[in-house]
């Protein structure tokens, strides 16, 4: 007999989800609508199970904690493929394999994976409901605990079915979490096929197909193909004293405080001033028919690491998680409320750390997992933007690419112009922390923090972004930054936090060509008075350190650019290149 559902007539739909049925074989197909009695039903099983743990409902409300398999923590990108036709199509920084030979190793792994479980159809939305360029996908998953995360990370459920109706133009993604063996973990991209293949991991970006896999792989992939932009980036709008909204694009690597940034409360000084989130983590870019770069967050939630998240890095953050949360790998205390290393207040004495195992006040181990996660609803976070449902999006002012550097790279510098700034994009790089890797201080280049995103070779990413200067009449100025400079004391130079609201504004007002600035080599900096610093105790000096330019430091890094640049061979837009010799011919 056919499958049939109450939800959807969808032929397309309902003869893919027979075809991966009779491949995974589970006891039931059961398709999501996305309503609050399902979320109930479905959390109240996990429960049952032991996939989610309830925290203490006076101080959490509608809160979980979830463990994963001490394995299966982090995205493993050594485990993720780009399954073109050819090798060169996804270029020297994936990994890849020919889609023929994915589809039959990955068809063994799945046959039969689902028996004596229950296969979720779980339809969702990237981007707002009814907008022409939000994506329609389906995750078909053996995993609770999955559905639930995507119930907040997505528009998901019965809206996602009716957008779709009866088209065939959907995001194919197939997940089962398996036994969690390491050495049978597979996410495989098939851009062609806009399908996503995803076995062995039960654990965010490798298990929520929306987000890493279809928003950014996938999505520059498409981006490439339908001429816009997918991106590794929050979104914040500004609002000043006199009610004028700027908004702008910001991408960072991981530990640099994308999310801190994106929900940051301007200092005392700057009152009457307003931040607005749109997006913490993506952003698709599109010109508009007034010229203009719009940006759409296609996320509904937010996927924090906890660690570091407290009242005075993040307060609205904090407010954010405050309910209807799911929290992975954290820590307990013996009243069931979260703990993490950095969170507000005393250690506490005793707790029950990320694995289920008793833990006390001095450890050597962490208690809880330094990427342990929260999945909060964005509708919670207090300055969510007006703007987050709206199909259009949001006008990007300016776009803003930073990391984290112990030198060399200034406060804040703007480029000369768009290929310029394409340049410093994809010249971006970071130093690991140790809660990252375990060696610190390495530097490591990110471009334009799509490294591990980009779904085809970075090299023609490169020449996209480069080709998109002629498809955007009134493009936004180009920006780097880097909170992170240490002066030779060792500490960190500029404040941060809060008092980026400083930058921000130098940052905007350059975008309106209302403040002037000192060109140098490498871009336009502040001058001396430009940027604010009233009601902040810090001397004028620490802040030229802080913008700086050292011939001899730029002089490295110009080579190690080199070193990047190469890896891409022949692909390698000239451009960008051309950019490079020219910086390192003035300087010498
Ligand atoms: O998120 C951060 N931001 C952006 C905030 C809007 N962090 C945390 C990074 C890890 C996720 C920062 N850390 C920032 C920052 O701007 N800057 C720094 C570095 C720093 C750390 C501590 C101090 C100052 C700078 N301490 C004092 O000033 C006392
Ligand atoms: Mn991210």
């Amino acid at each position: 007999m056919p499958l049939t559902s109450n939800l959807t007539t969808n032929k397309h739909l309902l003869g893919w989800v027979e075809e991966m049925a009779a491949l995974c074989q589970p006891d039931s197909v059961v398709f999501c609508d996305g309503s609050e009695a399902e979320t109930k039903r479905l959390t109240e099983y996990a429960v049952s199970k032991g996939i989610l743990i309830p925290l203490n409902q006076e101080k959490h409300p509608g809160s979980y904690l979830h463990r994963s398999n001490p394995n299966d923590v982090a995205r493993v990108e050594h485990l993720t493929f780009i399954c073109t036709p050819t090798k060169d199509e996804a270029g020297p920084t994936n990994n890849w394999m020919a889609p023929a030979d994915a589809y039959l190793k990955l068809r063994g792994l799945f046959e039969g994976s689902m028996k004596g479980r229950t296969m979720y159809v779980v339809p969702y939305v990237m981007g707002p409901l009814g907008s022409e360029h939000s994506k329609i996908g389906i995750e078909l998953t053996d995993s609770v605990y999955v559905t639930l995360n995507m119930g907040i990370m997505t528009r998901m459920g019965k809206p996602a079915l009716d957008m779709l109706a009866d088209s065939n133009e959907f995001n194919r993604g197939l997940h089962c979490t398996g036994d969690v063996n390491p050495e049978r973990r597979y996410i495989c991209h098939f851009p062609q096929d806009n399908t996503i293949w995803s076995f062995g991991s039960g654990y965010g970006g490798n298990a929520l197909l929306g987000k890493k896999c279809l928003a950014l792989r996938i999505g520059s992939y498409l981006g490439r193909d339908e001429g816009w932009l997918a991106e590794h980036m929050l979104i914040l709008g500004v609002e000043d004293p006199d009610g004028n909204k700027t908004y702008v694009a910001a991408a960072f690597p991981s530990a640099c405080g994308k999310t801190n940034f994106a929900m940051m409360i301007p200092p005392k000084r700057f009152a009457g001033w307003r931040v607005y989130t749109v997006g913490d983590d993506i952003a698709w870019l599109r010109v508009g028919e007034d010229g203009r770069l719009w940006a759409v967050n296609p996320e509904a939630g937010y996927f924090g690491v906890a660690p570091g998240t407290n009242m005075k890095s993040n307060p609205n953050a904090m407010k954010t998680i405050a309910k209807n949360t799911i929290f992975t790998n954290v820590a307990v205390t013996k009243n069931g409320e979260v703990w993490w290393e950095g969170l507000d207040g005393e250690v506490p004495e005793e707790l029950t750390d990320w694995k289920g195992q008793p833990w006390k006040k001095g450890s050597t181990e962490k208690a809880a997992h330094p990427n342990s996660r929260f999945t909060a609803p964005a509708a919670n976070n207090p300055i969510l933007s007006a703007h987050v449902n709206d199909p259009r999006g949001v006008p990007i002012s300016a776009v803003i690419f930073g990391g984290r550097r112990s030198n060399t790279i200034p406060l804040v510098m703007q480029s000369f112009n768009w290929a310029h700034g394409v340049y410093l994009g994809s010249t971006m790089a970071s130093e690991t922390t140790a809660a990252a890797t375990g060696a610190t201080g390495v530097v490591r280049r990110d471009p334009m923090a799509m490294l591990p995103f980009t779904g085809y070779n970075v090299a023609d990413y490169f020449a996209h972004w480069l080709k998109m200067q002629k498809a955007v009449p009134y493009p936004p100025k180009i920006f780097m930054v880097n909170w992170f400079r240490k002066g030779t004391d060792g500490k960190f130079l500029w404040p941060g936090y809060g008092d980026n609201m400083r930058v921000l504004k130098w940052i905007i007002d350059r975008a309106h060509g209302k403040v002037g600035a000192q060109e140098t080599l490498f871009g336009w900096v502040p001058k001396q008075g430009h940027i604010d610093l009233s009601g902040l105790e810090i001397a004028p000096e620490i802040v030229d350190a802080a913008t700086h330019i050292d011939d001899n430091e730029w002089k490295i890094e110009l080579e190690s650019q080199k070193t990047f640049f190469d890896q891409f061979g022949e692909r390698m837009p000239r451009t960008l290149e051309l950019i490079r010799q020219q910086l390192l011919s003035r300087l010498s």
